[in-house]
C-alpha cells in the first residue's frame, strides 16, 4: 500500500492534532469534554485509570473540511494505524473497518463528502487482544464485572491513533501500487498497478532529480547506467515516478523512493550487495513517556542520532511494524532493518513458566489454530505490501518467540513461510527463537534462512553467574550453528539495569553487570564462525504491563526511557565503532 504523498496530481491534508475523545460513543456527536492528541496512544494522556485500563472501544472525533479545489477528485481517508482495530465513520456511515494495529488502511469516501464542505469524522478504536488476534491475548471479567486484558508479551498494550491520519485527493484513474526489485548492475524490475486499465510510463530520477531511465507499460525492466548503490551507512535513493497518461497529459504521478541493492544468504554469510554484513544494533520499541507508541519526529531524529553515536548499523522492529516515517528515515540514512510482524506471544509455555499454570499446547484448535494463523497471514500480507520497496529492509521476521519446539509448530509455520516467500522472493525470512526452543527440539528452523536467537544466560538463567552463563551460551549457540549450517545472529540478549546502581561485584541490576554481561556475550559470539550479528535487548527502557517482574517497565535499555546512556552504552560504542559492518575476528 502506497504512502500518501503530495505530488503534482495529489494533495494531502494532515488530520493530526486534537480530537474529541470518549470511552462511550459511536458515530453520533460525542458527549465529552476530553480531547486526545493524534498521533499518540491515549493510555498515558489522562489521569483517569479507567481510561488507561479500558478494554474495548474508544472514540475519536473531529470536523474535517474537504478542500474546495477537490471537486472531481477521489477523496480518500487514510489511517496510518489504529491499534488494534479501527472503524471509520463519515457522519453516520461506516466507511472502513480494519483489524491489525500497526499497518495502515484507507477508505474512498468520495460518495459521502463534498468539496468545500465539512463532515464529522469518527474513528472507533478497539484495543482487545484475543486468541485470534495478532498479537494474541485474553480478556477476563472480574468478580465486580470489570473486563481485564492480559497478553503474552511484556510491553504495555498501548492503543489508539498512534500514527497520522490523512485526507488525500487522488485522480479518478490513479497508481495503486508499485513494486521495485533491483540488481547490482542497475537493472530495475518494476510493476505498477493502476485503479483502471491505463497507459503507464515510469521514469527513474536520481537524487538530484535528473532522469536516468524511462520505460513504458505497467511491467518491465529498465537499466540505470553507472548506478550508485544503496549501502549500509551510505544510503543513495532514486525515485521511480509512475505516471498514468491520457495521451500526453499526465493524469497521475507518484514517486516511490527506492535504493539499488541486493540481499542474499550464502552458506553461513549474510550478504548485502555481495559483501558480508555483520549486524550491530538493537531490538527496539516505539515507546516514549506520555505518547506511549505515538509516533514523534523529535524522538525519531534523536534515536537515530543515538544509534549513529553508538555505532549501530541496524535494528529489528521488535515486535510490530513501525511507523513508515521510521522506515523512510532508515532508507535515507543507510540503517539496516529486520522488519517484524506483530506476532509476538504465540507461546503458552512462556506464560505458564511465569505463572505456574499447567501448560496448554500452543497450537491447537482451542488455543492458536486456523483463525489465528489466518490473522497472522494477513499481518504478513500487510507488512510486505507496505514495506516491500524499502532498501533498508533486508529481512522479514515473521514471529517473535513462538513455541517452535511444540507439536503443531511446523504445520502452523510452513504455510506462513511459503506465503512470505511468495509475496517477496527477494528477502530472507526469519523468526526469533525462544529459550525453550533448542537446536534439538526446534521444529521449524530449517524452513528459514537465518537463525535469530533470543537468549538471556546470565539474566533469567544463571543469574549473576557469568562464568556458567558463558558455558551455557556457547554450548547452545554452537548446537544451532552445527545442526543447521545457516547464518546465526543474536536477536536478543540483555540485562535489566537500574541507572545509578553500582557494585564492585557481579551484581545483577548494576550498570557494571550490564556491561560485563554484554562483554561475556560478545566473547562467545566472536568464537562462532557462522555468527552474523548482535542486537542487544533493548535500545531504551520501555513501559510494560503490571507485573512483579518489572519495576516501572523493562530496564534492559542501553539508554534510559528518556534516552540517557547507561555505562554499557560507552562499551558498546567502543566495540561497534571499531567493527563497522565487519565480522569480529575471534
Ligand atoms: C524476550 C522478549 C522481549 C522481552 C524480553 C525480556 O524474550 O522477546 O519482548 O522484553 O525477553 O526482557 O524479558
Amino acid at each position: 500500500m502506497l504512502k500518501p504523498r503530495s505530488t503534482a496530481t495529489r494533495e494531502l491534508v494532515s488530520l493530526d492534532g486534537l480530537w474529541r475523545f470518549a470511552l462511550d460513543g459511536g458515530p453520533g456527536p460525542l458527549d465529552t469534554t476530553l480531547e486526545a492528541a493524534v498521533p499518540a496512544s491515549y493510555n498515558d494522556l489522562f489521569t483517569d485509570s479507567a481510561i488507561r485500563d479500558h478494554v474495548g472501544w474508544v472514540w475519536y472525533q473531529r470536523q474535517v473540511r474537504v478542500p474546495r479545489g477537490w471537486a472531481g477528485e477521489r477523496v480518500v481517508l487514510r489511517v496510518d494505524a489504529a491499534t488494534h482495530q479501527g472503524r471509520v465513520y463519515v457522519g453516520d456511515i461506516l466507511v472502513a473497518e480494519h483489524v491489525g494495529g500497526y499497518t495502515p488502511f484507507e477508505a474512498d469516501v468520495t460518495e459521502h463528502v463534498r468539496a468545500g464542505q465539512e463532515f464529522r469524522l469518527t474513528i472507533g478504536v478497539n484495543n482487545e487482544l484475543t486468541d485470534t488476534t495478532i498479537p494474541p491475548g485474553t480478556i477476563t471479567v472480574t468478580a465486580d464485572g470489570r473486563r481485564r486484558q492480559t497478553y503474552l508479551h511484556d510491553f504495555y498494550n498501548y492503543a489508539g491513533l498512534a500514527r497520522s491520519v490523512w485526507l488525500c485527493s487522488r485522480p479518478a484513474v490513479h497508481v495503486e501500487d508499485i513494486t521495485v526489485v533491483t540488481a547490482m548492475d542497475g537493472t530495475v524490475e518494476y510493476a505498477v498497478r493502476t485503479s483502471a486499465p491505463a497507459q503507464v510510463r515510469v521514469r527513474v530520477l536520481d537524487a538530484t532529480g535528473t532522469q536516468v531511465a524511462t520505460a513504458d507499460g505497467t511491467n518491465g525492466a529498465l537499466r540505470i547506467e553507472d548506478v550508485r548503490l544503496w549501502r549500509p551507512g551510505a544510503a543513495y535513493l532514486y525515485d521511480l515516478v509512475a505516471e498514468v497518461l491520457d495521451g500526453e497529459r499526465v493524469v497521475d504521478s507518484y514517486p516511490e523512493p527506492f535504493g539499488v541493492r541486493t540481499v542474499e544468504v550464502r552458506g553461513t554469510r549474510f550478504l548485502i550487495n555481495g559483501e558480508p554484513f555483520y549486524f550491530t544494533g538493537f531490538g527496539r520499541h516505539e515507546d516514549t513517556p506520555v505518547r506511549g507508541k505515538g509516533h514523534d519526529n523529535a524522538y525519531l531524529v534523536h534515536d537515530f542520532q543515538l544509534m549513529d553515536w553508538i555505532g549501530a548499523n541496524s535494528f529489528r522492529t521488535s515486535h510490530y511494524p513501525y511507523a513508515e516515517e521510521v522506515m523512510e528515515f532508515a532508507d535515507r540514512h543507510g540503517i539496516v532493518v529486520i522488519d517484524e510482524t506483530a506476532a509476538v506471544g504465540l507461546n503458552l509455555a512462556v506464560a505458564s513458566g511465569l505463572t505456574g499454570a499447567p501448560p496448554r499446547p500452543t497450537f491447537s484448535p482451542d488455543t492458536f489454530g486456523e483463525a489465528t494463523r489466518e490473522a497472522h497471514a494477513q499481518a504478513i500480507r500487510e507488512l510486505v505490501a507496505r514495506d516491500k520497496n524499502h532498501p533498508s529492509v533486508v529481512m522479514w521476521c515473521i514471529a517473535n518467540e513462538p513455541a517452535s519446539n511444540e507439536e503443531g509448530a511446523r504445520e502452523y509455520f510452513e504455510p506462513l513461510v511459503e506465503l512470505t516467500r511468495k509475496l517477496d522472493p527477494t528477502r530472507p525470512v526469519s523468526y526469533a527463537a525462544v529459550l525453550f526452543a533448542t537446536h534439538d527440539n526446534d521444529r521449524i528452523a530449517d524452513l528459514f534462512d537465518v537463525l535469530c536467537i533470543n537468549r538471556y544466560y546470565g539474566w533469567y538463567v544463571a543469574t549473576g553467574d557469568l562464568a556458567t552463563a558463558e558455558t551455557y551460551l556457547e554450548h547452545d549457540l554452537r548446537g544451532w550453528a552445527d545442526r543447521f549450517g545457516k547464518p546465526i545472529m543474536m536477536s536478543e540478549y540483555g540485562a535489566d539495569t537500574m541507572p545509578g546502581l553500582h557494585s564492585v561485584w557481579d551484581t545483577p541490576w548494576t550498570e557494571e553487570y550490564q556491561q560485563a554481561y554484554l562483554e561475556m556475550n560478545h566473547r562467545v559470539f566472536d568464537r562462532i564462525e557462522a555468527f552474523v550479528g548482535e542486537h542487544v535487548w533493548n535500545f531504551a527502557d520501555f513501559q510494560t504491563s503490571h507485573g512483579i517482574h518489572r519495576v516501572d517497565g523493562n530496564k534492559k535499555g542501553v539508554f534510559t526511557r528518556d534516552r540517557r546512556p547507561k555505562a554499557a552504552a560507552h562499551a558498546l560504542r567502543a566495540r561497534w565503532r571499531s567493527l563497522g559492518s565487519r565480522k569480529p575476528q575471534g
